[in-house]
């Protein structure tokens, strides 16, 4: 049985003309495929993407320009000053973003499958709504494959392709914002028809052996000629349900402290750790001092941090030592995904700003004796003035290690990891 085009206003004569043209593309014969099946996926998309896309442009605007600037134009979202409370904030937003993003991954593989039909229709526009229609699928597809590679590159620290991650990622969740909005309002309709078709409650009771294909062969994802079922509409749910399952449980162990850390199976980087010993410096590195390329005769007793204010102050380790009392277990959130918590001890950055001669600066810039994209990162007045943000010489009652940042690293409260600058050498404060 082949569709005509008589109910899209085609003549006839041009509608079969286009058929007997038609590109040796595949035909669905899947009897589970159908509105309710694509309606069903497509929910739990319309739940969880938003709440991908928003926390990524909340990590968007946490990350700020520094320290790898990432030129995007008009898409800029306005500056607004990235909350010091609550300290776990940006763990919150980060670790939400990269992980919801990769448990979805099954759920969107799934909705393509389910779409396929669709996809790959013959002629490829039935009429003007339609090929605007067709055209907004192609950005969605376009742009949610491309986030999706982008962002698993990313958290394997995998840089295959030639431009800068954070530039791409952005700019590529701008399309799907679009084409997501337009594909939401052409096809809401369509969506609570599919699942108005089916019951969840039955559908989760009926056995393989049950199922039949779906009697709505006016839909273009039902198949016309179907295959016998080889898996029940419950039994394709608990596929994509379990691969997800399977994401989270490979994963989760990224954010987690403690032995399950060995369980993120998917991050190799956020299970790197310095000194895997279980003492107070075993935790999750970014970059170790040995790929820093620090001479380390640098961070030895030659050592000094400058502070630059209304006063220029040098102070050696020995010095800074003696003044380091303040004590608080802060995260440690990567823009990659993975975090952990640690107790830092050091000296609050406000005091040193007072140190310097501007007890209220508008900002401070942090440099690393380290050369290369992390040699600099910017501080907001929040930031310099919060009570536990802190330049830290300690952790877990240790010194630092050289890969967390010995002698002196930044550790301030919702910051991200990226800007908590190791292997301090300057910190300038500016403003009144
Ligand atoms: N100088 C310098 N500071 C740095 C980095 C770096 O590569 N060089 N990496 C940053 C990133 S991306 C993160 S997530 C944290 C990680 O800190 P850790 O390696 O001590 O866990 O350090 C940050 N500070
Ligand atoms: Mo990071």
């Amino acid at each position: 049985m082949t569709r005509t085009g008589a109910r899209y206003g085609w003549p006839a004569g041009l509608w079969r003309a286009l058929e007997r043209r038609r590109p040796p593309l595949p035909r669905y014969r899947s009897p589970v495929r159908g509105p309710w099946l694509t309606a069903v996926l497509g929910l739990v998309l319309l739940v969880g993407m938003p709440v991908v896309v928003l926390t990524g442009l909340l990590d968007r605007v946490a990350y700020g320009s520094a320290p790898i600037p990432a030129d995007v134009g008009l898409l800029q979202l306005p500056p607004f000053d990235w909350p010091t409370s609550p300290a776990w904030l940006f763990r919150l937003t980060q670790g939400t973003h990269v992980l919801l993003g990769l448990v979805l991954v099954p759920v969107v593989l799934a909705k393509l499958w389910s779409v396929a039909p669709k996809l790959t229709a013959w002629p490829p526009a039935r009429s003007l709504l339609d090929a605007v229609e067709r055209v907004t699928v192609l950005l969605l597809v376009g742009s949610a494959l491309f986030e999706i590679v982008t962002g698993l590159l990313n958290i394997q620290y995998d840089y295959v392709f030639g431009f800068s991650f954070y530039a791409a990622h952005y700019v590529g969740a701008w399309v799907f914002i679009g084409a997501l909005v337009a594909h939401v309002v052409l096809r809401f309709p369509a969506l609570r028809r599919g699942l108005r078709s089916r019951s969840l409650r039955v559908e989760l009771r009926t056995p393989l052996a049950a199922t039949a294909p779906d009697p709505d062969v006016e839909s273009e994802l039902v198949a016309t000629d179907p295959l016998p079922p080889t898996i029940s509409r419950r039994g394709a749910l608990a596929l994509v349900g379990g691969g997800s399952l399977l994401v989270a449980g490979l994963s989760v162990g990224q954010v987690l402290d403690g032995p399950l850390r060995s369980t993120a199976l998917l991050l190799p980087r956020g299970r790197t750790t310095a000194a895997a010993d279980g003492g107070p410096n075993d935790f999750p590195v970014n970059r170790t001092f040995a790929a820093s390329g620090i001479d380390p005769a640098a961070t030895g007793a030659a050592w000094r941090l400058e502070l630059a204010g209304a006063r220029t102050v040098l102070l050696d380790r020995s010095a800074l030592a003696a003044m380091a009392r303040h004590t608080v277990a802060l995260p440690i959130a990567c823009v990659e995904g993975w975090s952990t918590e640690q107790t830092w001890t050091g000296l609050p950055l406000r005091d040193l700003a007072a140190l310097a001669g501007l007890p209220s600066p508008t900002s401070a810039l942090v440099r690393s004796i380290e050369q290369g994209p992390f040699a600099a990162a910017e501080l907001t007045a929040g930031q310099v003035l919060h009570p536990d943000a802190l330049l830290a010489l300690r952790v877990n009652g240790a010194d630092l290690s050289p890969d967390h940042g010995f002698p002196a690293r930044i550790v301030v409260p919702a910051l991200p990891g990226v800007r908590c600058t190791k292997w301090v050498g300057s910190i300038a404060f500016r403003g009144a």
